[in-house]
């Protein structure tokens, strides 16, 4: 038997969005992950094997071999680096902006702004290449109560919709960067199971451009 190809997603809209680009190339996961409390599944595609991690967790799998493929959204590739990975194509799912907010018609700050984010090393990055010093204060989660509370200025943090900060009573007012989930692939992997790694790559691109068409 050869070798499976593992394929690493996270639960949410990662999973959600994925499935139905494996499905139009006719791969479909044999159990439901929404009723399953299983981490690794078989597909209808005996060689093609998928496991559910956390988010962050994606590309330190692909690079470490333990998964072959990942899909993994842009902020988290470029947060937590994917050295050693190939990046081959840009899902175009799981859409959303990096953005800075702050409280809606919040004065200007005097002395150093305080940031709250779960993003440090781009928030670094990007208040850098401004030439603004600020002082970062890294979080977990529920970065929208930082300003609210008084622990930050502003806070960087994903939007969709802008509902989660509106109804924070927060408004965005810088865009760092436009997201989308690539597909990261192994670099030995994409050697040595080069071809079904490179066709299913390239089935998947087709299903892309088919859909950026349409
Ligand atoms: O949730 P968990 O801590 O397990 O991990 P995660 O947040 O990294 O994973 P997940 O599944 O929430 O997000 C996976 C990827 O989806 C992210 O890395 C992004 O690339 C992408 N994505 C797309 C989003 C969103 N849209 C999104 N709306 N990730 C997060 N959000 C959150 C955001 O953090 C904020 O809390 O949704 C809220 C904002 O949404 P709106 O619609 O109210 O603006
Ligand atoms: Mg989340």
């Amino acid at each position: 038997m050869t070798e499976p190809v593992i394929l690493a997603l996270s639960k949410g809209r990662i999973l959600d969005d994925t499935l139905p680009l494996l499905d139009r190339v006719g791969i479909r996961l044999t159990d439901d992950p929404a009723k399953s409390r299983k981490l690794i599944f078989d597909t209808t595609d005996p060689g093609l094997r998928v496991i559910i991690i956390r988010a962050t967790d994606v590309p330190v799998f692909v690079e470490n071999g333990a998964a072959d493929l990942g899909v993994a959204g842009k902020d988290v590739l470029m947060e937590h680096g994917a050295a050693g990975v190939y990046e081959p194509l840009d899902l175009g799912i799981a859409r959303c902006r990096l953005m800075v907010a702050a409280k809606k018609d919040a004065p200007p700050v005097a002395g150093r702004l305080r940031v709250a984010t779960k993003f440090v090393k781009l928030t670094k990055q990007y208040y850098a290449e401004k030439g603004e010093q600020v002082d970062l204060i890294k979080l977990y989660g529920s970065m929208e109560l930082a300003p609210l509370m008084g622990l930050a200025d502003r806070i960087v943090d994903i939007v969709d919709t802008g509902k989660t900060l509106k109804e924070n009573g927060l408004e965005p007012t810088e865009l760092i960067a436009t997201i989308s989930a690539r597909l990261i692939v192994n670099k030995g992997s994409f050697k040595m199971k080069h071809a079904r790694i490179a066709g299913l790559v390239e089935q998947l691109r087709a299903v892309c451009e088919q859909r950026g068409a349409a």
